[in-house]
C-alpha cells in the first residue's frame, strides 16, 4: 500500500485497452510515457501540484508489449519533481530498450549527470505549464543548458500556445534540439492554417525543433474515441516535418479528469496521421532512434 492517496478527480489509465488494429513497424517507439512510484518506493515530491495513481514500470513494458511497440521514451513528469529516482529504475529495468527525459536544477551535480546520461537519459524537460509548475527565471533554465549541452542532451518543453508568444524569443535562443510536447497544445476549434497554429508551424521551421504529435485526448473537444479535431493538426506537422516529428502514447495520462483514452485507440488513430508508410517509418521509428539512441542509428545507416 502506497503512502499516498491520489487526487479525488484523478482518473486511473485504462487497465485493458484493447490490441491495435494497427501495427506498428519493427523497432517503433512509443516517444512520450511516464512512471508513476509505485508512491511507497519512489515517493512523490512534496512541492508537486497533484499526486497521481501508482503507475510503474511493470505496467509500463506491458503495455508496450501489448500495443506491439518495442521501445520507450520515459519522461519525467512534474509529481516526481527533480527526484528521478523512478525513472532510473524503470530505464536500468528496460534493458536498454527505454531512454528517459529528467528533471534537473541548476546546482546538479557532474556525477549525478554523468549517472542519469549512463542510465539512459538523453534530454531534461522544461515545463512552463503553470498548473503543474511554479515559474522560474530564464536564467534557471539557461544554467541547466550550459550544464547538458556538453553531453548532447536536447530540451523538451511544455508549454500552452497561448503562451509562445511570450516564450519565442527563450525558445528560439536555445542552442540544443528543442522537443515540443503535444504539438504546443493547440485549441483545435481554431483553424490548422489560422495564426495560432501557424505560429507554431513558424517555431517549427527552424531546422533544431522538434514536436511530439501527442495527446489528441487532451487536446480534442469532439471527444474520444476517435478525437477527430487532433487529426489535421497532427497530421500537417507529420506532412511538413517528416524528419522531426515523434508519437506517443502519454501513458499513464496524467490530470486526465473527463475520460481515460484506450491507448489501443490511441494507436489506431497512428494511420490517420501519418498516411504512408514511409511517414510512419521516420515517426515511429527513424526519428526517435535519431534523438535516443543515435550510436545504434548511426551504426544502421
Ligand atoms: C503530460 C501532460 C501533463 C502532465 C505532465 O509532468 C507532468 O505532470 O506532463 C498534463 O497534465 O498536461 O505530458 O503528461
Amino acid at each position: 500500500m502506497s503512502d499516498f492517496k491520489m487526487d479525488a478527480n484523478w482518473l486511473s489509465y485504462d487497465p485493458a485497452p484493447s490490441k491495435p488494429r494497427f501495427v506498428p513497424p519493427p523497432g517503433a517507439v512509443d516517444a512520450h510515457c511516464h512512471v508513476f512510484g509505485p508512491g511507497n518506493r519512489f515517493p512523490y515530491a512534496p512541492e508537486r501540484k497533484y499526486t497521481p495513481c501508482d503507475a510503474g514500470k511493470e505496467e509500463l513494458f506491458a503495455l508496450r508489449d501489448h500495443l506491439g511497440f518495442s521501445r520507450n521514451v520515459i519522461v519525467q513528469a512534474t509529481c516526481h519533481g527533480a527526484d528521478n529516482r523512478a525513472l532510473v529504475d524503470a530505464l536500468t529495468a528496460s534493458g536498454g530498450r527505454a531512454r528517459g527525459v529528467a528533471t534537473v536544477r541548476p546546482d546538479v551535480s557532474d556525477e549525478t549527470l554523468a549517472m542519469l546520461d549512463a542510465a539512459g537519459v538523453r534530454g531534461v524537460r522544461f515545463n512552463f505549464v503553470r498548473r503543474l509548475v511554479d515559474p522560474k527565471p530564464d536564467s534557471t533554465y539557461h544554467r541547466i543548458i550550459e550544464r547538458i549541452a556538453p553531453l548532447g542532451w536536447h530540451v523538451v518543453v511544455y508549454f500552452e500556445a497561448a503562451d509562445l508568444e511570450e516564450r519565442w524569443d527563450f525558445f528560439t535562443s536555445l542552442p540544443t534540439m528543442v522537443v515540443v510536447d503535444h504539438m504546443g497544445r493547440p485549441d483545435v476549434s481554431k483553424p490548422v492554417d489560422g495564426p495560432e497554429f501557424s505560429h507554431f508551424v513558424e517555431l517549427m521551421e527552424r531546422p533544431n525543433v522538434w514536436s511530439k504529435v501527442t495527446c489528441p485526448e487532451r487536446l480534442s473537444r469532439s471527444g474520444p474515441p476517435s478525437y477527430d479535431d487532433v487529426v489535421p493538426f497532427a497530421r500537417h506537422l507529420v506532412e511538413r516535418f517528416p524528419d522531426r516529428v515523434l508519437w506517443g502514447t502519454d501513458w499513464p495520462h496524467p490530470n486526465m479528469t473527463t475520460h481515460m483514452p484506450d491507448d489501443g485507440g490511441l494507436v489506431d488513430m497512428i494511420p490517420r496521421i501519418a498516411p504512408s508508410e514511409e511517414a510512419r517509418e521516420r515517426l515511429l521509428v527513424a526519428n526517435p532512434m535519431r534523438l535516443y539512441w543515435f550510436e545504434e542509428a548511426q551504426l544502421s545507416g
